[in-house]
């Protein structure tokens, strides 16, 4: 179970997050959701999809993306998140910046998404006075360098040993451990070689006792197995969706939801 908010999540089949991105820069859809009218018809395009959370995301954190203020920010994830109070499935908020964490909670987000693991300046804080989940995913260095030289002993236990700090830190900020998610985060400072380790070996995070969540849509991991571009990597997404989902992920972060949810359908009747 995963305590979210608003909600209570059994975690006994794998949850599909359909990613809402509001940003103009977005590195999969080229920023066709940039304003938060477009923002919101495609979160309830995700939602009829059969979407279990949403990840509302106003930063791109693609390789080489610039960052953008805290009032640019709120003004394209608020409105999304009002808008979607009303539609019973669990809000997350993509984002590293402690105001917009505050200001997400106080608009009724039930789940924080923080690339940057709650690290930076009072996020601990602003998530430990409030119900919300959090997902603390890993990271090697910043998006405008983490892949220009990453570098690992083994990367799995490297990836692990930082989870199990940050959870530790949240743990100590009043953040207990039923709203806690980890994520490996593939493709943030990692090379091919890294990302195909990882997924190989996400079991393995299971032995750190919260759900796992594992975001590989339409990732360039993908493109440089396949060498296809972007807007064609839906069935080596699928693909890489189901062996997370086989290998314990509890929460798959996609683009294509659909697609993800029919081919999840097979994972859970296997496994049950
Ligand atoms: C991830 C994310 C991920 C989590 C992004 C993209 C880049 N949050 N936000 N895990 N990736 N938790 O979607 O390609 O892998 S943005």
């Amino acid at each position: 179970m995963l305590r979210c908010g608003r909600f209570t999540l059994p975690l006994n089949r794998p949850l599909i997050m359909g990613i809402v991105n509001v940003t103009p820069d977005s590195f999969s859809d080229g920023g066709r959701h940039g304003s938060a009218a477009a923002g919101i018809e495609h979160a309830f395009r995700l939602l009829e999809e059969g979407a279990d959370i949403l990840d509302i995301g106003g930063e791109s954190s693609r390789p080489g993306a610039q960052p953008v203020g805290i009032d640019e920010e709120l003004r394209r994830v608020l409105p999304l998140i009002e808008a979607l109070q009303g539609s019973n499935v669990p809000l997350s908020v993509d984002t590293c910046k402690t105001e917009v964490m505050r200001a997400a909670i106080d608009a009724g987000a039930d789940m924080i998404n923080d690339i940057n693991a709650l690290q930076g300046e009072g996020a601990l804080e602003a998530v430990a006075g409030s119900n919300a989940a959090v997902c603390l995913m890993h990271k090697q260095g910043t998006p405008q360098t983490m892949q220009l030289a990453p570098r690992y002993g083994d990367v799995v236990a490297d990836v692990m040993a930082f989870l199990a700090a940050r959870m530790a830190a949240a743990q100590a900020a009043g953040i207990g451990r039923e709203r806690l998610v980890v994520d490996p985060g593939f493709g943030f400072g990692k090379s091919l070689e890294h990302n195909v380790t990882l997924l190989h070996q996400l079991d393995r995070f299971q032995a750190l006792g919260v759900p796992l969540l594992a975001g590989l849509s339409r990732k360039s991991m993908l493109g440089q197995i396949t060498g296809l571009d972007v807007d064609a990597r839906l069935i080596p997404s699928v693909a890489a969706a189901v062996i997370a989902a086989m290998k314990g992920a509890r929460i798959i972060r996609v683009h294509d939801v659909k697609a993800s949810k029919e081919a999840l359908q097979i994972v859970n009747a296997i496994n049950l």
